[in-house]
């Protein structure tokens, strides 16, 4: 008896919420769904002709991913969500099925202005129930997203309406609170603005608003779907389901002051680091931390469930390196099993080994740094372990690896990549034998650099059968 009333009570309130968010809505035609899946840096935007409820803000500009654009509706900011199946390209030559929203993994970002009513349309394109949760955000209970606890599971092919005031200003994410394992595993996530609506005694004017989500994904090399089940260890490492050198760099001008913002929906701590300034933690998924509270830091960690927003002020050129600095989140995923080899002998096994495997080759035995250079047989569909080529040669990083571009001739506000920093004459670490110098592949000029990203250099290959080295 106390079971069916107690159902007969949640039902009840169920209905209550829905006749409560959706009649108003339901009067209404759907905004028609904006989808994206370019996996390049959109840029920021700003709706034309609208300005949110109080003064014009700087877009944020998602790393590698976009912007949802809204539409007005009786001074109500609608959006409209489409989770569904999505291929996402983590990086040239690497691309997985995942589940996102809009054509994208993440979701496109949500940006809004303090005090903005917002109405989101979620329609449901996955093969399973979901929900969205707004992290962080003040909002009446039934609007929380969590499945059996605030609403009801949207059904596949249903789309539901959220609806709420945007209370206070930070930066927030949202994803599904519904086979959250699975679904978060899959990418279902995004990320989620909410500007000052006036001058906040907090919140600094910048520049320059970035903003991307750690996520991590555990997909077998050479397949395409990532394991769901996976509790711990995971093998791509991933800014906004992108990994270096898919990564874009983050541009700023001299001078700029700049935001960026991080939040972690992966299983592990992320400390990120930047080279060559300092930053101060400005704010975090609570809302914006009081200057008094501040302290300087070049490493941030990013604990699960969190959001860091960081600034600094981009007063050194060059390019500087930002990174995880868990050193086994800056790989790819053939790092793994591996053994160590450093120091161990060779000599007379190589030959023997390759009678019974032809393609065996000898990695490690002076770490593993050859592989950033190294040219051997990857399955179809995986990253190399550790890729990406600077005006040196590779850089040996990947995963959660990428550059801040700082630069005095950038055009303010210009987004373009203004290729490799060319370090003046005498500023550069350098062999004791100055006719050992190194060669520059691609570094560009202080002047006129705004053309497209040198190619980089050749890969200096080291084959197979060309494997053993001599040893002292
Ligand atoms: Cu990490």
């Amino acid at each position: 008896m106390q079971r069916r009333h107690f159902f007969a009570h949640t039902l009840a309130g169920a209905a209550a919420l829905g006749v409560a968010t959706v009649a108003r809505a339901s009067l209404l035609t759907l905004p028609e769904p904006v989808t994206r899946t370019d996996p390049g840096t959109a840029g920021p935007w700003t709706p034309p002709g609208v300005t949110g409820a109080g003064r014009p803000y700087q877009p944020v500009v998602t790393l590698n991913g976009w912007t949802l654009p809204f539409r007005m509706n009786d001074g109500v900011k609608e959006f409209h969500l489409v989770a569904e199946p999505v291929v996402r390209e983590f990086a040239p030559g690497f691309s997985a099925n995942l589940w996102g929203y809009n054509g994208s993994s993440p979701g496109p970002t949500i940006e809004v202005v303090e005090g903005d009513r917002v109405r989101i349309y979620v329609t449901n394109r996955l093969p399973e129930h979901t929900t969205i949760h707004w992290h962080g955000q003040r909002l009446p209970n039934g609007m929380d997203g969590v499945g059996g606890l605030n609403q009801p599971q949207i059904p596949p092919g249903q789309t539901w309406v959220y609806e709420f005031v945007a209370r206070r200003p930070g930066t927030f994410m949202y994803h599904p609170h519904a086979d959250e394992m699975t679904q978060m595993a899959m990418g279902l996530m995004g990320l989620w603005i909410t500007h000052p609506k006036g001058r906040h005694p907090w919140i600094a004017d910048v520049q320059r608003d970035y903003a991307f989500l750690l996520n991590a994904f555990d997909i077998t090399p050479g397949a395409r779907t990532p394991n769901v089940n996976t509790m711990l260890d995971f093998n791509v490492w991933a800014w906004n389901s992108r990994v270096f050198p898919g990564i874009d760099p983050l541009l700023a001008r001299l001078g700029d002051r700049v935001r960026v913002r991080i939040g972690n929906l992966t299983m592990t701590n992320h400390p990120i680091h930047i080279h060559g300034i300092e930053f101060e933690v400005t704010g975090t998924d609570g809302g914006p931390v009081r200057p008094e509270a501040r302290w300087p830091e070049v490493t941030v960690d990013v604990a699960v469930g969190q959001m860091r927003q960081i600034e600094f002020i981009a007063d050194e050129e060059g390019d500087w390196a930002m990174h995880c600095h868990k050193s086994h989140h800056t790989m790819g995923p053939m790092g793994h099993g591996v053994p160590t080899l450093i120091g161990a002998d060779h000599r007379g096994l190589v030959h023997r080994l390759q009678r019974l495997v032809p393609d065996y080759m000898v990695m490690g035995e002076r770490g593993m740094a050859d592989m950033g250079a190294m040219e051997m047989p990857l399955p179809d569909n995986t990253p190399p372990m550790m890729t990406g080529t600077g005006p040196y040669g590779p850089i040996e990083m990947g995963g959660m690896f990428t550059t801040l571009k700082v630069r005095r001739d950038l055009p303010a506000g210009s987004y373009r990549d203004p290729g490799w920093y060319a370090q003046p004459p005498g500023t550069q670490a350098r062999p004791l034998h100055p006719d050992a110098a190194p060669t520059p592949h691609g570094a560009m000029h202080h002047h006129g650099g705004h053309g497209p990203a040198p190619q980089p250099a050749p890969f200096d290959a080291r084959k197979p059968h060309g494997g053993h080295h001599d040893h002292h």
